[in-house]
């Protein structure tokens, strides 16, 4: 059935069925990554994306997150991505490195592909609070990250399919 569009309200639903998301992880500080991973794909999965349509790319730290994630936008094959990683901080300034870094590198791959990536990396202070983040006080950072992959994919869709309606490609409407 064709979708009703309110003009000027646009919001993306949470099923994932005919989706296909990308997943970026991070094998530094693993025993977090991992759990963070295993709760963004059971968000995926939960909400409908099939198992198949769900790709996962491991990479060796935080820092190669951006680069990554910018290949696999580049293949086209996707709806949206996750970029999953844990930043501890240590005793040097290298933290802060690879935090700032990789914050501007994914949305800089976000923004020059214009496919959503989301941004599930830990910026911790201690193992305990990336612990809390990763499946136990805190929740899990990694369902939530997939969760707002779903909902940017369609929202990406709907946005697409309003602007072609009201604006043929090359052709922008004026008031
Ligand atoms: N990478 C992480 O993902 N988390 C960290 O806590 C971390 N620390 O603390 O050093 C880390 N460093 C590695 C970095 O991401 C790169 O993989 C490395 O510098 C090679 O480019």
């Amino acid at each position: 059935m064709a979708e009703k569009l309110q003009p000027g309200k646009f919001g993306g639903e949470l099923s994932a069925a005919g989706f296909r998301f990308g997943v970026v992880v991070s094998r530094f500080n693993s025993f977090i990554t991992e759990r963070l991973l295993a709760a963004a794909v059971d968000a995926l999965e939960r909400a409908g994306a099939d198992s198949k349509d769900v790709d996962v790319v491991h990479v060796p730290g935080a820092f190669e997150l951006p680069l990554a994630a910018k290949k696999l936008a580049a293949t086209g094959k996707y709806d949206a991505l996750i970029a999953i990683g844990c930043v501890l901080r240590g005793e040097t300034t290298h933290y802060d490195y690879v935090c700032s870094e990789t914050a501007r590198g994914l949305q800089l791959a976000q923004m020059d592909s214009g496919l959503p990536i989301m941004f599930c990396v830990l910026t911790c202070d201690t193992v305990e609070q990336a612990i809390n983040r990763a499946g136990l006080k805190g929740g899990n950072k990694g369902f939530e990250a997939g969760l707002a992959a779903i909902e940017m994919a369609q929202l990406s869709r709907k946005l697409r399919a309003a602007h072609s309606r009201v604006a043929p490609a090359g052709k922008p409407r004026r008031k």
